[in-house]
C-alpha cells in the first residue's frame, strides 16, 4: 500500500503542470461555469470532443472518467461530479468517492501526479471546510500508484484552510 505525498498550492488548476488535473464536472460532462468552464476554455475544443466521444451518456454522481486534456500542460482530464449539496445531495460518501474514483482513473493511465479542485466546493455549495476533509482524508487513506497529490485553491484564504488541515 502506497500513500501519495500531498500538497496545497494557489493558482489557477489549468496552469498546473502535472500527468493529469482533476474537473469538478456536472453528470452530462458538456462544459459548465467554476473550473469546469476553465478547463473547457484553456484546454481548447478537444476536450469537448472527447466528453461527446468517451461519454456519450456522461457520468453518474461520484464517479469519474478521463479525457486528453487538449492544449493544457497535463496530459488528461479526469472529470468527476460531485454531489451537489445546494440541490439537497448531501451524501458525503458520494464527494468521497470522486477523490476515490479519480485516483483509480490516475492509476489506469499511469499518471504520476494529479492535481485537484475542491470538489463541490463552489457552486454545488458543499461547506468548504468539510470539503477540504473530505478530499484530505480520502486521498490519504486512498492506495494508489500516483506519488504526488497537489490541492489547487482558487484563492489564498481557501489555500490556508487547506494548509491548516494538511498541517494538523
Ligand atoms: N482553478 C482552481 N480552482 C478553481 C478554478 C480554477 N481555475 N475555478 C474555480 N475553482 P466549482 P463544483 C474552485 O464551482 O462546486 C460547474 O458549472 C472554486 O473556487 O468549479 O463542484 C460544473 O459544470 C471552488 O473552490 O465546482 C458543475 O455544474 C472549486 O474550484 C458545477 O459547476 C469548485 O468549484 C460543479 O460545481
Amino acid at each position: 500500500m502506497t500513500q501519495p505525498e500531498i500538497r496545497a498550492v494557489q493558482g489557477d488548476i489549468t496552469t498546473i503542470e502535472v500527468d493529469a488535473i482533476v474537473n469538478a464536472a456536472n453528470n452530462a460532462m458538456r462544459g459548465g461555469g467554476g473550473v469546469d468552464g476553465a478547463i473547457h476554455r484553456a484546454g481548447g475544443p478537444a476536450i469537448l470532443a472527447d466528453c461527446i466521444d468517451r461519454f456519450p451518456d456522461g457520468l453518474a454522481t461520484g464517479d469519474a472518467g478521463w479525457t486528453t486534456a487538449g492544449d493544457l500542460p497535463a496530459k488528461w482530464v479526469i472529470h468527476t461530479v460531485g454531489p451537489n449539496h445546494a440541490a439537497g445531495q448531501t451524501d458525503r460518501s458520494l464527494l468521497t468517492s470522486c477523490y476515490r474514483r479519480s485516483l483509480e482513473v490516475a492509476d489506469e493511465l499511469g499518471a504520476e501526479s494529479v492535481a485537484f479542485p475542491l470538489i463541490s466546493a463552489g457552486i454545488y455549495g458543499w461547506p468548504k471546510d468539510d470539503a477540504i476533509r473530505a478530499g484530505l482524508e480520502t486521498v490519504a487513506a486512498a492506495d494508489t500508484q500516483v506519488d504526488t497529490v497537489l490541492f489547487v485553491a482558487f484563492d489564498a484564504a481557501t489555500h490556508q484552510q487547506i494548509e491548516y488541515q494538511l498541517n494538523r
